[in-house]
């Protein structure tokens, strides 16, 4: 399944006029426009190929049918995405959920759609049917030394699949932890951790990074051994100049600072990037934007502050992933607006007065600073973000035109009803 461009193009005459006044009225009003308009264009989103399925949760999991059956559907399916937004070039695969079995013809597939391979995320959290030990007890901490090799080689077969598809990173998130008191010895799983870690950043070519995810709980419930972002810092620190700290925004205990966080990582220059995603009580992995829009904002304003303070690239020198699965909505749909979500945010940020912030923090000027940071958060930017889909040759409206077009209907036909994408 291909969406035709002139479909789009339709679509979006339709909706032109009224998009033109909304976009007039808002443009008027920002000073830097084609600064604006030029960094929302070259910024995308990559897609993991776990998010293209209902994801479903532990109790239960209700395909909405016509889901990608194998590596391949779901590149034409983030084909469609990048096709409607025109942000959403590149792809996260998960090893082995994803087995591309002929690299040179996937990364061929990816690029008549215009998609490029980011990071490559190994899987030692859950047992494969033809695998020696278990990974029950952890992989890269665990108390065998022949499990911890098992784990490190499997990471390495990442790299080696990643380099042939022209992927330049490896996200390594660990189930590793314990369920209760005394079941393990901290120190020594992180020392077994660190060990594995070693070895596995040794196998990665010079042009790779190591992104380390830390997650505070689940599927352990006593601890973790990458739990949280000061503990992913001690093994990126100790590792090398090759490994950063991933950040999931659903990782964190409630309430955390994660603007903060964000921002001395960036200082340390040890931020890897993000799996964004977004939840009220812990990993939920909603649909970004979907519960608080505010943090999201906030934390483009610290990731949009820092890169500039550090001459940083936004577009490329950080990784933006995108993390996401839930049981209800279209999967498609609902990336379109974990995309959206991303883009608003960034274009607010782009939108603060970096000079009247820093005017009101050295005069401690708390008030003025809140006016700064919520005038650029209450500015309406989304005939911004459309304008730059439209330039680009994507949809002003892209669920508006995902219904009209009934790509999901004919998903179904292609593939039917009842199929569940490959690995969940
Ligand atoms: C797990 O909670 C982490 O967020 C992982 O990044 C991710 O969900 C997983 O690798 C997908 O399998
Ligand atoms: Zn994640
Ligand atoms: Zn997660």
């Amino acid at each position: 399944m291909q969406l035709e461009k002139y479909k789009i193009d339709e679509a979006n005459q339709q909706k032109a006029a009224a998009h033109q006044r909304k976009f007039d009225y808002v443009a008027g009003e920002v000073a830097n426009l084609d600064d604006v308009m030029e960094k929302l264009a070259a910024f995308n989103i990559a897609i993991p190929s776990w998010a293209l399925g209902t994801g479903g949760t532990r109790f239960g999991r209700f395909s909405g049918g016509g889901e990608p059956r194998s590596l391949e559907e779901k590149i034409e399916d983030i084909g469609v995405l990048h096709a409607l937004n025109r942000s959403s070039g590149a792809i996260s695969l998960h090893i082995p959920w994803d087995i591309p079995k002929d690299a040179k013809a996937i990364k061929a597939l990816a690029a008549q759609h215009g998609l490029r391979f980011d990071a490559m995320n190994s899987n030692t959290f859950q047992d494969q049917s033809n695998q020696a030990h278990s990974y029950k007890f952890g992989s890269l901490q665990h108390v065998d030394k022949a499990v911890r090799k098992q784990a490190v080689e499997h990471n390495i077969e990442v790299i080696k699949q990643g380099i042939e598809l022209g992927s330049n990173a490896l996200t390594v998130w660990l189930a590793d932890g314990s369920c209760f008191p005394g079941q393990l010895n901290f120190r020594k799983a992180f020392e077994n951790t660190y060990e594995s870690l070693e070895e596995i950043y040794a196998a990665m070519p010079d042009d790779w990074k190591m992104y380390l995810e830390y997650k505070c709980y689940e599927p352990n419930f006593y601890s973790t051994t990458v739990a949280d972002w000061g503990q992913s810092y001690m093994y990126v620190n100790k590792l090398g100049p090759k490994a950063y700290t991933l950040v999931d925004l659903g990782h964190h205990l409630p309430n955390a600072n994660i603007e903060q966080i964000v921002s001395l990582l960036m200082m340390e220059g040890k931020l890897a990037g993000f799996h964004f995603n977004d939840s009220k009580y812990g990993d939920d992995d909603l649909t970004v934007g979907s519960i608080n829009p505010y943090q999201l904002f906030l934390i483009f304003n610290e990731l949009v502050e820092g890169m500039d303070a550090r001459g940083m690239n936004h577009a490329n020198d950080l990784g933006w992933m995108i993390d996401a699965s839930h049981n209800v909505k279209d999967p498609i749909e609902d990336l379109l607006q974990s995309v959206e979500a991303i883009k608003i945010a960034y274009a607010q940020a782009l939108l603060v007065d970096k000079k009247k912030l820093v005017e009101a923090q050295l005069n401690n000027d708390a008030a003025l600073a809140q006016e700064v940071l919520q005038q650029a958060y209450r500015t309406d930017v989304r005939p911004l973000v459309a304008e730059s889909r439209l330039r680009a040759g994507g949809a002003l409206d892209p669920i508006g035109v995902f219904r009209s077009l009934q790509v999901r209907g004919n998903l179904i036909k292609e593939r039917g009803e009842k199929t569940v994408a490959t690995g969940l």
